[in-house]
């Protein structure tokens, strides 16, 4: 079973984006150590649980249809901020590369959940001072360990809703599905940002073919 809360705005953007054919979305995966971030990915890209992960930072390309629309998935695998960096940062290259954020933790982890909400927090500025409209999706992983838990699903969400977030829990470990899930709905939400950011012509081009449909109102 996969819990799942949206954010707040959604927007259609079908007919803004209708004519792009392949479209190419990155996005970063961020957490603690050990929370899942390559399990996650690899689930993803191979719809395999394979155990073991080594700690190693990969992007990696992948192909994928949604709705009938090629989509090019590049996926930054991180590792866990070292040389005495806060566990909240983030690069300047993966902030200016992101169109879109995965933040992992371990519902079996409190420390990690904190690690998310510092990155929610290092992302909300990022975006600010950058001007950007990268999309978040927060996810509790480790749903498998639930005698374990040590963070509620009603924290994950509360976070998620307080910084106008996507939130999923899943497990990596026993499903493709809910993986495939996070995936899709953060592609969702870039591409109703890029729309909603393409707006004002958005707006004017549907205008224009309305006018050309129905003919201009004349005043004279
Ligand atoms: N039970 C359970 N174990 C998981 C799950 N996801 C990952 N693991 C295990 O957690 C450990 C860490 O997983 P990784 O995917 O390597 O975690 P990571 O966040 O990439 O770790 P670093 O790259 O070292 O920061 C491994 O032993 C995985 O098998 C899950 O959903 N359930
Ligand atoms: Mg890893």
């Amino acid at each position: 079973m996969v819990v799942q809360v949206k954010p707040r705005v959604r927007y259609s953007s079908k007919t803004m984006e209708g004519s792009q054919q392949k479209v190419e979305a990155n996005i970063v995966l961020l957490g603690a150590e050990n929370v899942g971030k390559s399990a996650l990915t690899v689930r993803f890209l191979t719809r395999r649980f394979i155990g073991e992960y080594g700690d190693i930072e990969s992007i990696y390309s992948h192909a994928d249809k949604i709705d009938g629309r090629d989509i090019c998935f590049n996926i930054w695998d991180s590792l866990c901020p070292q040389n005495g960096e806060e566990s909240g940062y983030i690069s300047n290259r993966q902030l200016q590369w992101a169109d879109g954020y995965i933040l992992v933790y371990s519902i079996c982890d409190r420390a990690s959940f904190n690690v998310v909400r510092q990155k929610v927090q290092c992302i909300r500025q990022a975006k600010q001072k950058l001007a950007s409209t990268a999309q978040v999706i927060i996810v509790g992983n480790k749903r498998d360990l639930q005698h374990r838990r040590t963070v509620s699903s009603e924290e994950g969400r509360l976070l998620a809703l307080s910084a106008d977030c996507g939130f999923f829990e899943v497990s990596a470990a026993e499903t493709y599905h809910g993986v495939l899930m996070v995936f899709h709905e953060l592609f969702e939400l870039i591409r109703e940002a890029r729309a909603l950011k393409k707006g004002p012509a958005g707006f004017k081009g549907i205008v224009r073919s309305m006018s050309a449909v129905f003919g201009r109102k004349r005043t004279e």
